[in-house]
């Protein structure tokens, strides 16, 4: 069932480790992302289907992504949860089409990520309807108190090929995040979080951005990952480290 947004708690996401969802965006401004995700990827949305358009980093070009990364509801409770000095570092979009077979296993952010420390607080936006029937965000509450080991998953559904093993997860403690359009979860670098196929007719489209502060440091040599995903935008505050002035990104300007 779709709650009604609610505001945001900072004593639920230290507790839970996460928080939400928050009727972050209007409907309006959901229905802009929601379009223009669809543009994006040259498709129709009444017609839509799989894509091999890349996901992510599209706030490094488009200067409507850009604006939904930095949108004030994300900032606002970003700066409630890391503080006034707030570092952008990166945006995926996460859309499953109609009946896809692709699920997102059971697993801990910061396995993947090259930070030092690990900070990260994550904004998950829903532009569409995300429901149980579509495969909406799945989170294990309290599951944050440390790392989990990943291990390769061994199914071909599978969208990453590692995630926590199955005798770590106890997921009848699972919560489906269902949202409407323009509501928004926030949810920490641990907590364990997973997806489900989208079984129905209706495109999940979403998207996260990931927020840090400026005591991080992106060991970017170190990491397999694709390079170019990671570029560093100061949100609010004052950056007086400059840790990561190599991979600095500049805001794109509206066309
Ligand atoms: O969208 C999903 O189903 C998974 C999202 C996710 O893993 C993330 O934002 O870290």
């Amino acid at each position: 069932m779709i709650a009604a947004g609610t505001a945001f708690s900072l004593k639920q996401y230290e507790e839970e480790g996460y928080s939400g969802p928050i009727q972050g965006l209007t409907s309006e401004e959901a229905e802009d992302g929601y379009r223009r995700f669809f543009e994006t990827i040259g498709q129709s949305r009444h017609a839509c289907g799989p894509t091999s358009s890349p996901m992510s980093a599209w706030h490094h070009r488009h200067a409507w992504a850009y604006e939904l990364a930095t949108h004030p509801s994300i900032v606002t409770v970003m700066q409630d949860i890391l503080g006034p000095d707030l570092i952008l570092w990166a945006m995926h979009f996460w859309y499953k089409e109609p009946f896809n077979d692709k699920f997102i296993p059971w697993h801990q952010d910061i396995h993947y990520w090259p930070m030092d420390p690990p900070i990260n607080a994550t904004a998950w936006v829903s532009l569409g309807f995300s429901l149980a029937e579509n495969g909406c965000l799945r989170v294990i509450p309290g599951t944050h108190g440390g790392e989990t080991v990943h291990a390769p998953i061994g199914d071909d559904g599978s969208a990453f090929r590692e995630g926590v093993r199955p005798e770590d997860v106890d997921e009848t403690k699972a919560i489906d995040l269902e949202m409407a359009p323009g509501q928004i979860a926030f949810f920490n670098e641990r907590i364990v979080h997973g997806s489900n196929r989208n079984g129905s007719p209706i495109p999940r489209v979403a998207f996260s951005v990931r927020y840090t502060t400026p005591e991080v440091k992106f060991k970017i040599d170190e990491w397999e990952g694709d390079k170019n995903r990671i570029r560093t935008f100061l949100v609010s505050g004052e950056d007086r480290r400059r840790y990561n002035d190599a991979i600095r990104g500049e805001p794109p300007r509206r066309q």
